[in-house]
């Protein structure tokens, strides 16, 4: 017997961030979030599943991976597995699509394209709620990249009631600018980062009720098109994110030289009035919420020091798609 889904899913980029868990087995939040799907960095996942394998091979980019990383895979395909009660072993091919090779993998459209895929070869065919909910287990932000444009992901209660819920297409001249910063820096993923932030920073205890509130403030603003509040809002919750990890011990520091350029060019161009606004997460990126009308003005800007390869602009992205096999 065989079976096999195919599915493409988007990166998306935290304006509200995710940073800390309250249950690490099923991957609960302490906080709920709110991203933007971006259409520049898409993953491609087949699975195959056939009772002629005697395990589970995992490919990525085209080259079969190591055990520890097939272990991963294997475990989030158990939890197809056991919900559809079939006990084949899967052939897992997976390729990002990046417009540059500087190290911009992401677990989110990862995860996300894996669940969609899954979700299909098993059978299952559950929905895009519950579906965001198997995503969310093979890594948090994954949850977020099954809708498409602005995205929140609920903390919820527990396990069956945190998921994401899509909140605006971002069809209204959203746009991003993402500068891919160089960096030899020894990188501490986000789960290592956040469980240290959490069980360590004392800044750590004021920042979910924050992030809460920022939430509903950034769905407001987002409601009401006031692109200049939601870029506030944005460029404050990831400083404060940022501000939780130097409490932390050992304190965590992503930012470059070059990071810290970038924020201070953000506020230049702010100042002559180009509305854009500066997010990063766990390493030395910066990426800008800008009006996508004005996305080349900001990337000129950007040329003068840095090469254009290293500067992306994107538009909003769309959720899962299910590609033919
Ligand atoms: O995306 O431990 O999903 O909200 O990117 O796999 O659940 O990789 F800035 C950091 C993403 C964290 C913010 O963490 O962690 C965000 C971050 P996992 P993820």
């Amino acid at each position: 017997m065989i079976s096999r889904g195919k599915a493409r899913a988007y990166s998306n980029i935290a304006l509200i961030k995710y940073w800390g868990k309250r249950d690490e087995k099923y991957i609960l939040p302490m906080n709920s979030s709110l991203s933007l799907t971006v259409d520049c960095f898409y993953t491609e996942t087949e699975v195959v599943f056939s009772n002629s394998y005697a395990k589970d091979y995992f490919y990525l980019n085209g080259s079969l991976q190591d055990e520890s990383a097939t272990g991963k895979i294997s475990s989030f395909l158990d939890l197809f597995r056991k919900a559809a009660d079939i006990d084949m072993k899967a052939i897992v091919k997976s390729t990002n699509f990046v417009p540059t090779a500087a190290g911009l993998a992401s677990s989110a459209s990862g995860f996300a394209a894996l669940a969609a895929a899954c979700n299909v070869a098993s059978e299952l065919n559950v929905g895009l709620r519950e579906l965001s909910m198997y995503a969310r287990q093979g890594s948090g932000s994954a949850a977020r990249s099954i809708y498409g444009g602005f995205v929140e992901w609920q903390k919820g209660t527990n396990e069956r009631d945190s998921y994401a819920v899509p909140v605006d297409d971002a069809k209204w001249d959203i746009g991003m600018v993402i500068v891919v910063v160089n960096s030899n820096a020894k990188k501490v993923s986000s789960r290592e980062g956040m469980k240290r932030t959490v069980s360590t920073s004392p800044f750590y205890r004021i920042w979910s009720d924050k992030a809460e509130e920022d939430v509903k403030e950034a769905k407001l603003a987002i409601k009401n098109r006031d692109f200049e509040k939601l870029g506030l809002i944005t460029e404050r919750n990831g400083l404060m994110m940022h501000a939780t990890m130097l409490g932390a011990n050992p304190p965590i520091l992503y930012w470059e030289p070059e990071s810290v350029l970038v924020m201070k060019m953000v506020k230049e161009l702010r100042d002559e009035g180009i509305s854009c606004y500066f997010t990063m997460d766990a390493g030395p990126n910066v990426k800008i919420l800008c009006r996508m009308s004005e996305s080349n003005r900001i990337k000129e800007r950007l040329m003068e020091v840095f090469d254009e390869e290293r500067i992306i602009v994107t538009g909003p992205g769309p959720g899962v798609v299910i590609l033919a096999l």
